[in-house]
């Protein structure tokens, strides 16, 4: 069913104008990409009613879907490398500019907790690779194989062609013709405003599957995967990540919205943008921008339709909703 956003971003401006104002739904308390979003803020609420704080919620969140397995795009089951191996991109921020990150671990699975152990315990902001694994092994983390049958068998099918085009949602096949289908997940990046003002975020991925051994995408990359402004607001992203890079996608929301733009038209203009920059380049690739602000506002807007997410207010209510698109 549509959604009043879906409505809004397909309505022209003159028609707008003329149509009487809704009320505005209820302030969110949690924001996260894609189908999985409603399971990941049902942890998110549960940690915030045990006193936990904005972090302790994203990070809950993001660490149901980590261990799920059976997405094929976070965590345990994340869809491997060209060379077979499960490589998880992760950060976290805080409205206090706090930021941690790993890219391209290896074994361990709750990379968005090695995310916050690196912030909270190190003076650095990213470790990657080999150094990752490391850390996240001297700070107590288990390791395991993050490789499922089910990844691995896509692997291997893969393997037959080896055709190296990484194609978005390629972790989500049939995300166009079922959009907001039990299938239709993704990378996940998730917002959070604790009962004490402060806000944070995180995103946590295997990445684009069957890329090459050793990309790191916008996940981890503080600014493009996500971004936080105690002042503003916060922002995520999901879909290429080398589109995502480009313009800085999460910080650019997050500036538009420090301008007065509401969440949706901010992640509106920054597609719009991109699609301005990129021309026909972008015209097969997924984008999906979905912000917050301070006020719990949330919206979202993606290059191509199929983009869900899910809100939750206060009193743990979460309702789905499908973000308008630009190539709708
Ligand atoms: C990446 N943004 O690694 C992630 C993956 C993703 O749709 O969201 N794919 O580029």
């Amino acid at each position: 069913m549509p959604t009043r956003r879906i409505l809004l971003s397909a309505t022209p401006a003159a028609a707008l104008a003329a149509s009487p104002r809704l009320p505005d739904p209820p302030p969110a308390v949690m924001v996260s990409t894609w189908d999985f979003g409603r399971q990941a803020n049902a942890a998110g609420i549960e940690r915030r009613r045990a006193g936990g704080s904005a972090l302790d919620m994203v990070e809950a969140g993001g660490r149901v879907v980590e261990a799920e397995g059976g997405n094929g795009s976070v965590g345990l089951g994340g869809m491997p490398d060209r060379d077979g191996r499960v490589t998880l991109d992760s950060c976290v921020m805080d409205q206090e500019g706090g930021i941690g990150a790993v890219a391209a671990l290896e074994d361990v699975v709750h990379a968005v907790s090695v995310a916050r152990a690196v912030m909270e315990k190190t003076p650095h902001w990213m470790l990657v690779g080999a150094g990752a694994r490391e850390f996240a092994v001297a700070q107590g983390f288990p390791t395991q194989n993050l490789l499922t049958p089910a990844a691995e068998a896509a692997w291997r099918e893969w393997l037959k062609t080896s055709e190296y085009a990484p194609r978005p949602n390629s972790e989500n096949e049939g995300w166009a013709s079922m959009p907001g289908g039990p299938n239709n997940h993704d990378t996940i990046g998730l917002l959070a405003l604790d009962g004490e003002g402060r806000m944070a975020g995180a995103c946590t991925t295997s990445g684009m599957a069957f890329k090459m051994r050793g990309r790191v995408g916008d996940s981890p990359i503080v600014g493009a995967g996500l971004f936080v402004d105690g002042e503003v607001g916060g922002a995520t992203a999901t879909g290429v990540g080398e589109d995502v890079v480009r313009v800085a996608g999460s910080h650019a929301v997050v500036e538009a919205m420090r301008h007065g733009m509401d969440p949706t038209a901010a992640c509106r203009s920054v597609i719009e943008r991109l699609a301005r920059l990129r021309g026909t380049k972008v015209a097969g690739h997924q984008v999906a921008l979905l912000a917050m602000d301070k006020r719990g506002r949330t919206g979202g807007f993606a290059l191509q339709p199929g983009f869900t997410y899910a809100v939750t207010g206060a009193n743990g209510d979460t309702r789905m909703e499908r973000a308008g698109a630009l190539f709708a």
